[in-house]
């Protein structure tokens, strides 16, 4: 059986701008689709979508997870050895970054990370409004993760737009790519310099890679791509998981209620929210084999594109997917992908959602929307450029 073809630009204005309302007719169309925007299939079931997640061997991640097939084209920058590669070498980086960003590595930074978050929030709460994106979502994580890594003081506002780049190169070279890339030859270049030994401070995350190199670990040339997926991955995302954090609190004013009322949920709380609305909303995978999905073909070399986004909200797998409950039981949600690639800053992602859900809890009596949030488009990412929010201290 063929694919059946769904007539929809997932990288188009329209379905960027609200990807849920697409989402109900790419996962009814079938198993696998294919969607002749963009020459690919795609699979937006959560059965699906975590089934190919987990088989690396069928649906590898060496030719790219952006749309580009890297054994066709040039890749947009030099392949991340974590992201971009395959088994062996995505083990041996994999688990060089795993021993960096370890459980302990987290509980040493928790009592720091969570008495900025206080401050923050509590300074924010003792105005009547504030913007949940500019003044929170995109502050705290800028408070607390450049220092980890030990990166150099000046010039660290180019991460934002870096990561915006780079996450905009998964998609296709529409207008969301090409204005993102206008006059971004600055912010490429600091990162580069950022990522380079003699740049990082010691003590950080970044060092701590070139230590590794010291041990043969890695090579130095290595090293510094490393560095390079810290800074990519590591703040956009968690930007915009904190900014619809805050944004799916404000809208569901009982869950809020909840939460209050038992801070213990915060980190409940930012799980779900990484569901209702994820973050990294696609990746693509290609096929290393034919395959037969469901009784649907994929031939050997093909681009699959998987919607995180729409198997965390699949009404075949999750209970009222659209509600937003903070005390759902979210286990196997795909915001942080599934198997061997599923994200290596999740513990950090999680230790500033949680943290920023805990200080909301406690300091803030109600957080209510003044309107809707103003969107940034990004052919990967969920993204928001502004919220405004009413705010009552506790
Ligand atoms: C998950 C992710 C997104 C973007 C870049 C990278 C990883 C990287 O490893 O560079």
């Amino acid at each position: 059986m063929p694919a059946v073809p769904v007539d929809v630009d997932p990288f188009g204005d329209e379905f960027l701008r609200d990807p849920y309302a697409f989402h109900g007719a790419l996962r009814d169309a079938g198993a696998v689709i294919w969607l002749p925007a963009i020459n690919a299939f795609g699979m937006a079931r959560f059965e699906h979508v975590s089934a190919a997640l987990k088989d690396h061997e069928t649906f590898c991640s060496s030719r790219g997870v952006g749309l580009a097939d890297f054994a066709k084209e040039e890749p947009f920058r030099a392949p991340s050895l974590l992201l971009e590669a395959d088994p062996p070498l995505h083990d041996r980086t994999r688990q060089l970054m795993n021993r960096i960003v370890s459980p302990k590595a987290l509980k040493d930074l928790r009592p720091q990370w969570q008495e900025k978050a206080d401050r923050l929030v509590r300074t924010l709460a003792t105005g009547i409004e504030f913007d949940a994106v500019t003044e929170l979502a995109e502050v705290y994580p800028m408070m607390v993760f450049p220092d980890t890594i030990g990166l150099m003081d000046e010039g660290r506002e180019n991460l934002l737009d870096y990561a915006a780049i780079v996450f905009n190169a998964f998609g296709p070279r529409n207008q969301i790519f090409e204005d993102g890339i206008r006059g971004s030859e600055a912010a490429i270049a600091w990162v580069d310099a950022a990522c380079k030994r003699e740049n990082l401070k010691p003590g950080g995350w970044g060092m701590a890679v070139f230590e590794a190199a010291d041990r043969a670990e890695c090579s130095n040339e290595e090293a510094e791509r490393l560095v390079r997926s810290f800074l990519t991955a590591g703040v956009d995302t968690t930007v915009n998981g904190i900014g619809h954090l805050v944004l799916a609190l404000s809208q569901n004013p009982d869950q809020f209620a909840r939460l209050r009322a038992d801070p213990a949920l915060a980190k409940k709380a930012f799980e779900e929210s990484l569901r209702w609305d994820s973050t990294v909303q696609t990746f693509f995978r290609v096929t290393t084999r034919d395959v037969e999905i469901d009784g649907t073909a994929i031939p050997q070399g093909a681009k699959v594109l998987l919607f995180l986004a729409a198997a965390n909200r699949d009404p075949g797998h999750w209970i009222e997917p659209e509600r937003f409950d903070i005390e759902r039981n979210v286990s196997g949600h795909v915001g942080f992908g599934f198997g061997i690639h599923q994200c290596l800053g999740q513990m950090v992602a999680r230790l500033e959602g949680e943290l920023v859900a805990k200080a909301l809890a406690q300091n803030v009596a109600s957080i209510r929307p003044l309107g809707e949030p103003v969107r940034r488009l990004n052919n990967t990412l969920h993204a928001l450029a502004s919220y405004r929010v009413a705010v009552q201290p506790a």
